[in-house]
């Protein structure tokens, strides 16, 4: 009992330490409807520092959330949500994090994330966006413009 206890003193004692170093959580929504339209992440965008983390959260069952194919930094594991589940996703690295919802990719329900300064595999991102669906594509370059 008491080296439980222990424990758990020492849980609280690692969280504050993390809090202290000015690491932030964002939550992202995923919505049927929002300011931006029909099937969107919102916010859509998000310039973020190594270490933060994004906390995407469905509003409806019919959502999820994962890495867009060339649009995410080299050696990075990539994510792929459950339908309608929670994903927390820790940037350790710098660079552009792209994500889709999979049910509304062709609808253009993504979001892109730029850590740091992005640079290491901007141009890759830029080059996946290209190759996007029509309406992925809209949204990712207006998007992706305004975090540059
Ligand atoms: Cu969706």
């Amino acid at each position: 009992m008491f080296k439980s206890v222990l424990l758990a003193g020492v849980v609280v004692g690692a969280l504050a330490v993390a809090g202290a170093a000015g690491a932030a959580e964002l939550q992202v929504k995923m919505l049927n409807s929002g300011s931006q339209g029909m099937m969107v992440f919102e916010p859509a965008t998000a310039k973020l520092k190594a270490g933060d983390t994004v906390r995407f959260i469905p509003t409806d069952p019919g959502h999820n959330v994962e890495t867009i194919k060339d649009m995410w930094p080299a050696g990075v594991a990539e994510v792929k949500g459950v339908m309608g589940k929670e994903v927390v996703v820790k940037f350790a690295k710098t660079g552009v994090y792209g994500f889709k919802c999979m049910p509304h990719w062709t609808m253009g329900m993504t979001f892109v994330a730029k850590v740091g300064d992005g640079k290491p595999n901007a141009a890759d991102a830029e080059a996946a966006i290209a190759k996007a669906p029509p309406l992925a594509k809209k949204r990712l370059t207006a998007d992706f413009a305004t975090l540059k």
